[in-house]
């Protein structure tokens, strides 16, 4: 069993008041209670934003490492031991730019990973430069004349890749997002949730009030299996029309599920053999 106080971190979070990190963090730290997840079984890997700083504030083991790359550090802990429920919590900057290729190539091979991607469409730790996710005309520091770069759709990118379990949620909806949570770890897949999570301080187009007026969730008749009807939906943006929930779900080998090696044991679990590596070091004395 886990609870609260378990969890509870002797750092208290440094976000903006409002940030909806916070919602996040909330609904994180819920579905943990709610599975028993704690350092046993659970490993959260961030990567360098306002949205790493989750892994200070949660009393459970994790990694931040590079920008852009906490994918990569991911995967390894997955191979180590695939039986943790591994955790990426990553922004649309260091997911979308820098760490771009690495997503891409994660959904590909349907690592058995649970991705949630903070996406406040800016880079808010750099101070509130545009991100892949800002939308055109969107003006910044960065694009003080109003950015002329189309936004990426971060699902529709990880769908053509080949993950197989995505979904949407909002950081202010802290019930569905720890259901969403639950879900994505359970599925044996790559399992990316884009979660709409408002930069109180920078971003001051998509708002809560903005999500909160355009937002609507994806009817029981969507069917989770067809690709088509996932593009169809994931096309969607805009006033009235920003569907959350789950667009797509369908069961794939896993990456770790095709490694032979995996299949009896943990890497972990079978231990380095003690190899007499003198004769090697010999060579570069
Ligand atoms: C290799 C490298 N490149 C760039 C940076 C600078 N940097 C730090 S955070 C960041 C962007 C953060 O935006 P995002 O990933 O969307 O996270 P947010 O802060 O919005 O949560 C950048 C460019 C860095 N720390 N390391
Ligand atoms: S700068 Fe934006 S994303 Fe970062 S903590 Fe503040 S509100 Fe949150």
């Amino acid at each position: 069993m886990t609870t609260h106080q378990q969890l509870a971190s002797p750092i208290a979070p440094t976000w903006c008041p409002g940030c909806g990190d916070f919602g996040i963090w909330t609904a994180f730290k819920d579905a943990a209670v709610q599975e028993g997840w704690d350092n046993t079984n659970t490993v959260m890997v961030a990567g360098i934003g306002c949205h790493g700083h989750i892994n200070n504030f949660v009393k459970l083991s994790s990694f931040e490492g590079l920008h852009g790359r906490p994918l990569p550090v991911a995967a390894g802990i997955k191979m180590a031991n695939h039986k943790l429920n591994v955790f990426v919590f990553t922004g649309d900057g260091d997911a979308l730019a820098e760490g771009g290729n690495h997503f891409i190539h994660a959904a590909r091979r349907n690592q058995n990973l649970t991705v949630i991607l903070h996406d406040n469409a800016i880079y808010g730790l750099t101070t509130g430069q545009t991100s892949p996710r800002s939308p055109k005309g969107f003006k910044s520091k960065s694009t003080p004349q109003g950015n002329i770069e189309e936004p990426l759709q971060p699902l529709s990118l990880a769908l053509t890749a080949g993950a197989t379990w995505l979904a949407r949620g909002y950081a202010g909806d802290i019930p569905g997002l720890m259901d969403l949570i639950i879900r994505a770890n359970a599925h044996p897949g790559f399992a990316v949730i884009q979660v709409l999570q408002p930069c109180v301080t920078f971003n001051q187009v998509y708002t809560h009030i903005f999500f909160q007026r355009n937002m609507y969730r994806l009817s029981k008749d969507h069917d989770v299996t067809s690709k088509t009807a996932a593009y169809a939906k994931l096309l969607e943006w805009g006033e009235k029309q920003i569907p959350i929930g789950i667009f797509y779900q369908v069961r794939e080998p896993t990456y770790e599920e095709q490694i032979k090696q995996l299949a009896k044991r943990t890497l972990v679990s079978a231990g380095a053999p003690k190899r007499d590596i003198s004769r090697v070091l010999k060579k570069f004395i």
